[in-house]
């Protein structure tokens, strides 16, 4: 899988790919991640990537010219299965996305910021738009690298552990139930008997009953999916 980053600020969003999972995939050749920086196809000798609206109003807003360019360029030189648009105002990520994502050959991810990009942006190249959640962040940049570990972490040979990415909250549609790891008893508190009674059948139902507990008390609104 190849993605391609558009954003106006690379460096605040490199290292998490240079640290554990997300570098894992990098170097195991599962995943290339490219950074292009709008600034280099800004307009003039300013650079210029953005302006005020028309009509009035607060903000600035990215031009439709440097963002032309860049994923015209990028088109140029291979297919993309999707060009993703971050912006609090789209269907809110989940694990299904992520799970259809992961299949992709090669993908962009443009990050918005400011008041957001012209809409003929939108119009012209987006193929889907994903927010991560209700709530404004300054810029998409943070909200691309949420969508990417999420999506990686997915790729087969990613986690060292195969069944791990299966057993996830969501995966299944229910929350995780709780873990416990040694000591058996820390300060009065012990692990509950069934974990330690070796009785695998019980012990799954057991986690069955706890991860459906768990949903039903603090995310009624899966079970209704
Ligand atoms: Cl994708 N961008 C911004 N700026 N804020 C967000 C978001 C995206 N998702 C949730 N809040």
């Amino acid at each position: 899988m190849r993605i391609d980053i558009i954003t106006v600020s690379p460096e605040l969003i490199k290292s998490p790919f240079e640290h554990s999972m997300l570098k894992r995939a990098i170097d195991k050749g599962l995943v290339e991640v490219h950074f292009h920086n709008l600034r280099d196809y800004g307009i003039g000798s300013y650079k210029k990537l953005d302006d005020t609206q028309f009509g009035g109003g607060a903000g600035m807003v990215l031009m439709i010219e440097p963002i032309d360019k860049c994923i015209s360029k990028l088109q140029s030189e291979r297919n993309y299965d999707d060009i993703i648009y971050m912006t609090p105002d789209a269907k809110t990520l989940n694990q299904s996305v992520a799970n259809t994502l992961s299949l992709k050959e090669n993908i962009i991810i443009l990050t918005g910021h400011y008041k957001g990009v012209d809409q003929r942006v939108r119009d012209k190249f987006i193929t889907r738009e994903i927010s991560i959640g209700d709530y404004v962040l300054t810029g998409g940049e943070l909200a691309a690298v949420v969508l990417c570990d999420a999506v990686i972490r997915l790729i087969p040979g990613v986690l060292g552990d195969e069944q791990s990415a299966l057993t996830d909250s969501f995966q299944d549609d229910l929350l995780s139930p709780p873990v416990y790891t040694r000591p058996a008893e820390y300060d009065g508190m012990k692990v509950p008997d069934i974990l330690l009674s070796g009785n695998f059948p019980k012990i799954d139902k057991w986690r069955e009953e706890k991860a459906y507990q768990h949903t039903k008390n603090i995310r009624p609104d899966l079970l209704d999916e």
